[in-house]
């Protein structure tokens, strides 16, 4: 009979050699669990604006919608939405997904000229009989389901491409989405995963970015793929990733942080078990690199874990109160 402790076992996350292991923190003890988390500090106002609208009556998608929509809109945040970093051709393109736990995915990749990607990733779900539309063909649906068309390349983004190919050279830097930025650093990619729930325990889900600055033009990262950048199950939970989405996409990261869940993991395990795993499949070749998961199950119980310190995520409780927190990390550096 698999008892919890070989269970656990199994998934790996029980505890492992001191050293090479932070300890996560103590979940936040919030009354009624957590309503509303998302991924690094920025995710505070998202938390806010998908709040406000689940207040208002809205549903779990068009909380995450109008969670999301924050830092696509925010001209500050250089890889959501508008005034993302472009790809080494100086074309903005952007990913994004949505996704119920009714079995409603909708998703758009490498899509041009719309600010909005999760606005036509929801259209995709609801409007095709598709779940994803990529490249062109995303970008024709966006306009002729009549959203604003323009260039999402804003001249501070522009420079920073151009002070790019003079030397064109592609290593992704880690943690460079927190604000604690240096002008003119190398702010390489900035991605929301977000995650809601209700009362009762349904759970919808969001994710947006405009991927890794300066990528290979038609790279496509995990955060559009429904089980690599977001997952979502019903009575079991969600799930979502940042940071190099290769390395998330190789092991469908957020569906393997749910199948733990729906194994008997706690969001936290998940995300532990998830980190572990990615070390220890690549061994070095991620030295340097940042994976961060999070996690939300029915009930309001949060996960986050990563490979070195530095992620935060922001969740809000049942009452609209936001904290910003520290995710544990498997690395010290
Ligand atoms: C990507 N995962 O395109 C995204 C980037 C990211 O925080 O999450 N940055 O690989």
């Amino acid at each position: 009979m698999t008892t919890r402790r070989t269970l656990l076992t199994t998934l790996s996350i029980l505890p492992i050699a001191a050293g090479t292991v932070r300890a996560a923190r103590p979940q936040p003890t919030t009354k009624g669990g957590a309503s509303i988390v998302s991924t690094w500090d920025f995710g505070a106002a998202a938390n806010a604006a998908a709040f406000a609208r689940l207040r208002a009556g809205g549903s779990l998608i068009d909380a995450v919608e109008a969670g999301a929509m924050v830092p696509e809109a925010d001209p500050d945040n250089h890889s959501v939405g508008y005034s993302g970093y472009p790809d080494r051709d100086g074309h903005v393109t952007l990913d994004a997904v949505i996704m119920d736990d009714a079995g409603g995915v909708g998703a758009v990749a490498a899509l041009e000229n719309t600010m909005h990607a999760i606005s036509v990733a929801r259209r995709v779900m609801e409007r095709t009989p598709h779940t994803m539309l990529v490249g062109e063909g995303a970008t024709r649906f966006a306009r002729d389901q009549g959203f604003p068309q323009q260039s999402l390349l804003t001249p501070e983004a522009e420079k920073a491409w151009r002070e790019w190919l003079k030397t064109a050279k592609y290593q992704p830097g880690a943690n460079s989405e927190n604000r604690t930025r240096t002008p003119g650093g190398a702010l390489d990619h900035d991605t929301i995963g977000l995650l809601a729930r209700t009362a009762d325990g349904r759970l919808a889900g969001a994710c947006t970015t405009s991927g890794m600055a300066f990528k290979m033009r038609g790279r496509v990262g995990d955060s559009p793929q429904v089980g690599s950048g977001l997952y979502v199950e019903a009575g079991v939970g969600g799930a979502t990733s940042t940071g190099l989405g290769e390395e998330v996409t190789r092991v469908a990261g957020s569906a393997r942080v749910v199948a733990s869940m729906r194994a008997g993991a706690t969001p936290q395990q998940a995300c532990e078990e998830v980190v572990r795993h990615i070390a220890k499949l690549r061994g070095n070749a991620i030295r340097g690199v940042q994976v961060g998961f999070l996690a939300l199950d029915p009930h309001g119980n949060v996960g986050a874990f990563c490979l070195l310190p530095g992620f935060t995520y922001a969740l809000t409780d049942g009452a609209g109160a936001t904290t910003v927190l520290k995710a544990g990390s498997l690395f010290k550096a």
